[in-house]
C-alpha cells in the first residue's frame, strides 16, 4: 500500500474541524499510520514550500502556517496519494468541488484547512520531513477485509 503526508493547517485546528476531517478519513477506509500535533517554524516551511519560497505570498503563507499548532498525519491506502488529493479538492476552497474537504469546509486559497502530498515521490520526502521512523505504525486494521475486496490491496 502507498502512504501520503497530510497536514491539518491552523485554519482547520482553529476552526474546530479536526474531528470532521479525521471522521471522513476513517469513514473512507483510510488507515492512519501516524498522527501528531506540531508547531511549525520557518525552517521547515521553507523546505516544505520550497516551490513557493520566491512567491510574493510566501511570508503570509508561512505566517498562516505558524499561527497555531497543526496536526500532521501519515495516511495509508491503495493509491492513497491520488485518492486523498481528490478528497482534498483544488487549492482555492472557493473553487473546490462540493464533497471535497476544501469544497465543504473552506472559502479561501490560503486558509484552505489541509495539505496533502501531490505525488508518491513527494509523499516519501514529506513523510521523512515530518516524522521519525519510530513515529509511524505498521498495523492491520480489523476492518481491512471489508475495506478492500479479495486481492485488491
Ligand atoms: P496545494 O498542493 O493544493 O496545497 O497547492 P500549492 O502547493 O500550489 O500551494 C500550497 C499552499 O500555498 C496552498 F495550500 C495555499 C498557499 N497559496 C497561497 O497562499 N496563495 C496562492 O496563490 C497559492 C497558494
Amino acid at each position: 500500500m502507498q502512504s501520503t503526508l497530510v497536514i491539518l493547517k491552523p485554519s482547520c485546528v482553529q476552526r474546530n474541524l479536526i474531528g470532521e476531517v479525521i471522521s471522513r478519513i476513517e469513514k473512507r477506509g483510510i488507515i492512519i499510520s501516524a498522527m501528531k500535533m506540531m508547531q511549525l517554524d520557518e525552517k521547515i516551511l521553507r523546505e516544505h514550500y520550497a516551490h513557493l519560497v520566491d512567491k510574493p505570498f510566501f511570508p503570509s503563507l508561512a505566517q498562516s502556517m505558524m499561527a497555531s499548532p497543526v496536526i500532521c498525519m501519515v495516511l495509508k491506502g491503495v493509491d492513497i496519494v491520488e485518492v486523498f488529493r481528490k478528497m482534498t479538492g483544488v487549492t482555492n476552497g472557493r473553487k473546490a468541488e462540493p464533497g471535497t474537504l476544501r469544497g465543504d469546509f473552506c472559502m479561501s486559497g490560503q486558509a484552505n484547512i489541509i495539505h496533502a502530498s501531490d505525488s508518491p515521490e513527494n509523499a516519501e520526502i514529506e513523510i521523512n520531513r515530518f516524522f521519525r521512523p519510530e513515529e509511524i505504525f505498521d498495523y492491520t486494521p480489523a476492518t481491512l477485509q471489508y475495506i478492500y475486496g479479495d486481492g485488491e490491496n
